[in-house]
């Protein structure tokens, strides 16, 4: 039995009391394309079993954390973007605009990207 919560966002993407553009699934994760896109192309990549955010992955979840990167190589090949490249981005926290207390990994990609993410602003440590 998979850990959810009843009134969590992305737990009813997963059971599918909410409708998504799914572009993979397994038994441990599911992908579908964010409802407010940020780049040509843009998934969502999320854990079947609830948990908030980064900070809150356990021991536990250790197999979790790498279904969820091993799915992101076999979404960008679904999409096409596989070898063109991509970017993966998990929001955590206030600072990191979090919106959604479900991890999801943000699969960007179909241009070309910048780097640094910031650009403009200044690095200040401490
Ligand atoms: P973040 O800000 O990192 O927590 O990202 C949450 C993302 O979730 C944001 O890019 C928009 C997306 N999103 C919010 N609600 C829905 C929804 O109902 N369906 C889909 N497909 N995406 C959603």
């Amino acid at each position: 039995m998979i850990q959810q919560e009843t009134d969590c966002l992305f737990c009813r993407i997963v059971r599918g009391e909410i409708p998504a553009s799914i572009v993979y699934r397994n038994d441990h994760v599911v992908a579908f394309r964010d409802i407010t896109p940020v780049a040509p192309e843009h998934v969502l990549i999320i854990p079947l079993k609830h948990i908030a955010s980064l900070n809150d992955l356990c021991p536990e979840d250790e197999s979790i954390a790498g279904h969820l990167l091993l799915a992101a190589e076999k979404v960008a090949e679904i999409i096409g973007i596989r070898e063109s490249g991509y970017r993966l981005v998990f929001n955590t926290g206030k600072d990191a605009l979090q919106s959604v207390y479900h991890i999801h990994a943000h699969l960007l990609g179909g241009e070309r990207m910048g780097w640094p993410p910031f650009p403009g602003s200044v690095t200040v440590h401490g």
